[in-house]
């Protein structure tokens, strides 16, 4: 059977097949793989959290601890299949929880921490999740308000577990369950408890896309596809039980989470060490501190530490590699960073959907700053075709297609956007404009998909458009991004008011897209009034018109 559980489209069976001959999918689960590592080297340092008192847990610790949870969140009938939304920082609990869930084989739904209400509540209800776990204040920002506000119109949400102060929700302190520890005290810690976890084949969980769309597409991982791209990534990159890899990025993001990042780490059995906020001041002294060997950075982080690292006087003697990827870095900021920061440098092209390129530890220096690399796996296919759906001539632009071993086939109960994200043969539609170099590593070069890549952090213009369109005054909104000297890109909404409607200022525009509850990044950084937008010959507003208008004005940031 290759069913992966519900409503997640999957591979057809001759391709599993295939994946399971070649090696790639090795009937691995998460709980089983983690069982593994605490058996093999249960005293090793599978996890620091630093800050704000540093505590450790050894592999075995980590699986006895992710047992115990397991069996707490069982007892409140949780079961396997269940959808839970996780929302923590940067947190030792945050990994505690997904790898228990992962062991009973719920689903996390991995929400960032800066989402608010319109994005929880959609997570809460489209899942029709049983759990919300939440920090009880981070950033400045209550969650648990949010939280009974969210449970109330949420009818399946059962439970709301909070890591610190719980309020009127549970606290996540008291979900291990005690009987569950007593078991693992009498037998030795090996032995399974009676869980009916997962099957390789089947759901681990549900990873946010970027996303084009008016609401976030869901994206459907099984342990066999995940578990490839997480060990193809550790060859590449020289993970090892040695490695001690920084989760600099929210923990969530795919990109720290699986290039290889600390899932990847955990596979090889090395140290993952938990960095609460990614600014020098913070990640310096903990790359100091605990001997850092390799972390996962967006391109404006790069070009901060890349400034920072020469002058703030912080030993960081021990980093050996950094990936830099999320969004296009430039050749000139790739060319910098190995001399300040004293280390390798590697360029990630990923998505959650699936693919991922790295440049290679042993390719040239120039291809290095100057691609994005090329695929993990023998069997990623990729295609480049034109707008007809043509390949493009070798060495041509096109769009990027790709299939493989761990490149999801549909996003979850999404059976109409699916239709059109994913070709019939099951090549699924990046949106991203690459071309190949004749080495096979591929240079991106723009974007045909409606999306802001805001420093990494991914904006669905239309969602952005939605929100602003409640607003009594606005009779119609494009947004667009415009190019920034730092992030890449920012927003830019074109707004159009109604007839006879007040003047509004583009602080008032902000302030009502923020306070409609999303996350920061998505309110717009720049506001414009027009009078009407460009149209393209079918009488649809044109993004590519309003980009170009937007360029040559737009200011650069600091
Ligand atoms: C240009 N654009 C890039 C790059 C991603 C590893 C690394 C990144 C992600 C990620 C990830 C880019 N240069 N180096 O999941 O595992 C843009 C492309 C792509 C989209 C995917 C991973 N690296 N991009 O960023 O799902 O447009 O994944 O399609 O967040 O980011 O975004 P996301």
């Amino acid at each position: 059977a290759t069913t992966p559980g519900i409503d997640a489209p999957t591979w057809p069976v001759e391709f599993a097949e295939r994946y399971r001959a070649a090696g790639y999918w090795r009937g691995e689960t998460f709980g089983g793989v983690l069982r593994e590592r605490a058996a093999a080297h249960p005293d090793r340092i599978a996890l620091v959290d630093p800050a704000p008192e540093r505590r450790t847990w050894t592999y075995r610790e980590l699986d006895e601890r992710v047992d115990r949870l397991a069996a707490g969140f069982t007892a409140r009938g949780i079961s396997k299949g269940d959808r839970v939304v996780l929302q923590l920082p940067n947190v030792g609990e945050f990994i505690e929880v997904v790898l228990a869930l992962l062991r009973m084989g719920a689903l996390p739904v991995y929400a960032l921490p800066a989402h608010r209400e319109t994005e929880i509540a959609y997570f809460c209800s489209f899942t029709e999740a049983v759990a919300y776990v939440i920090p009880d204040q981070h950033a400045g920002f209550d969650h648990r308000a949010l939280a009974t506000r969210v449970k109330e119109r949420t009818p399946s949400l059962r439970h709301v577990f909070v890591v610190g102060e719980p309020g009127e929700h549970t606290a996540l302190s008291e979900v291990p369950c005690a009987v569950s520890r007593e078991v693992s005290r009498k037998v030795s810690y090996e032995t399974p408890l009676p869980l009916a976890g997962p099957e390789p084949h089947e759901l681990a969980f549900l990873q946010l896309s970027g996303g084009t769309t008016g609401v976030p597409k869901l994206i459907p991982r099984t342990h066999d596809d995940y578990l490839y791209s997480l060990w193809g990534s550790n060859e590449i990159c020289g993970v090892d039980a040695d490695t001690r890899f920084l989760v600099v990025l929210p923990a969530a993001h795919n990109f720290p989470m699986s290039s290889p990042g600390w899932l990847g780490v955990l596979y090889a059995g090395g140290t993952s060490v938990l960095c609460p906020r990614p600014d020098p001041a913070t990640a310096f002294p903990i790359v100091e501190r605990e001997r850092i060997t390799m972390t996962g950075l967006v391109p404006p982080l790069a070009l901060v530490w890349t400034e920072a690292a020469p002058v703030t006087g912080h030993d960081l003697s021990s980093l050996d590699l950094v990936l830099v990827g999320g969004a296009k870095y430039s050749a000139e900021a790739a060319r910098r960073l190995s001399p300040a920061l004293g280390c390798r440098l590697m360029q990630v092209f990923g998505m959650a959907e699936g693919l991922v390129n790295y440049t290679r530890l042993d390719d040239d220096p120039e291809t290095v700053v100057t691609t994005q690399g090329r695929p993990i796996s023998p069997d990623d296919e990729i295609r480049l075709v034109d707008d007809a759906g043509q390949d493009v001539p070798e060495g041509g632009f096109g769009h990027l297609l790709t299939r493989g071993p761990y490149t999801i086939r549909g996003y979850w109960r999404a059976p109409e956007h699916n239709a059109t994200a994913f070709t019939e043969d099951g090549f699924y539609r990046t949106g991203d404009i690459v071309r190949r170099t004749p080495s096979g590593h591929l240079v991106v070069e723009g974007r045909a998909k409606d999306q802001i890549n805001r420093g990494g952090e991914k904006i669905a213009p239309e969602e952005v458009e939605n929100i602003i369109l409640a607003h009594p005054s606005v009779h119609d909104v494009s947004v667009v991004a415009v190019p920034d000297a730092y992030l890449g890109e920012r927003s830019l909404a074109y707004v159009v008011l109604r007839a006879g409607a007040e003047p509004l200022k583009p602080a008032s525009v902000k302030r009502f897209v923020r306070a409609r509850g999303v996350a920061a990044y998505k309110v717009p950084d720049l506001v414009e009034f027009v009078d009407t937008f460009p149209q393209t010959g079918i009488g649809k507003v044109s993004k590519k018109t309003l980009r170009s208008a937007a360029a040559p004005a737009a200011p650069a940031a600091p």
